[in-house]
């Protein structure tokens, strides 16, 4: 099985490779000549995760998957969720979304927080959804320096280390990106 993975983050085609890119064919936006910034316009994970796999698939009548994620904090009502790209503006500059979570966390005692990947794939012209979610907390201060996005600050329920201080393998361990993709290699492989 061939599919495209259209997302435009390089780091989510390595952590998602290295899960299932033994087992199967992952063609990247970039190695299929796609040069487009997809939109997210939509309020879910789901709609947004649809709406990027259903660009693509419109575009090459390929079997293709994409995946939306956001980062739910308890304590801010479930921000930045679904906004987790652009929490603090439209900019490049990521550490302006790990420091207005700091911020708003201040004094605050329930930093519990999770992880939430939605993969859609589009096989056979038919769509998917597969889930995977990831519980952990916001620590005070960022740690590390391996990974991306909010992996500095989120620590994983059963570990020590916040993402960012974990190699790709040992996030993998944990992430709520690896979870949804295992139920997506489950599905591929009982068909
Ligand atoms: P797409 O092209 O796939 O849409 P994106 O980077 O825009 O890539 P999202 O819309 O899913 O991805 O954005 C979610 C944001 O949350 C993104 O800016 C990431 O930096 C962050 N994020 C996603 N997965 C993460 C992870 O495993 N660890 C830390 N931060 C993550």
């Amino acid at each position: 099985t061939t599919l495209i993975f259209a997302t435009n983050n390089q780091n989510k085609v390595e952590e998602i490779r290295a899960v299932m890119g033994a087992l199967f064919e992952i063609i990247t936006l970039k190695e299929a000549g796609i040069d487009i910034d997809i939109p997210e316009p939509h309020d879910t994970l789901e709609a947004n995760a649809s709406e990027k796999s259903q660009t693509i698939h419109n575009l090459t009548g390929q079997n293709c998957f994409s995946e939306d994620t956001g980062l739910e904090i308890d304590a801010l009502n479930g921000e930045p969720g679904v906004k987790s790209a652009r929490y603090a503006g439209d900019g490049r500059d990521f550490q302006k979304n790990i420091d207005k979570v700091l911020e708003k966390l201040q004094g605050k005692t329930n930093r519990a927080a999770r992880f939430r990947t939605v993969i859609s794939l589009i096989l056979d012209n038919k769509e998917y959804l597969f889930e995977g979610v990831c519980e952990g907390h916001i620590l005070e201060d960022q740690r590390g320096s391996h990974g991306f996005g909010y992996d500095p600050v989120f620590v994983p329920t059963g570990s020590a280390a916040s993402f960012a201080e974990m190699t790709m393998a040992e996030k993998n361990k944990y992430s709520h990106r690896k979870k949804a993709v295992a139920k997506l290699i489950g599905f591929l492989n009982a068909r």
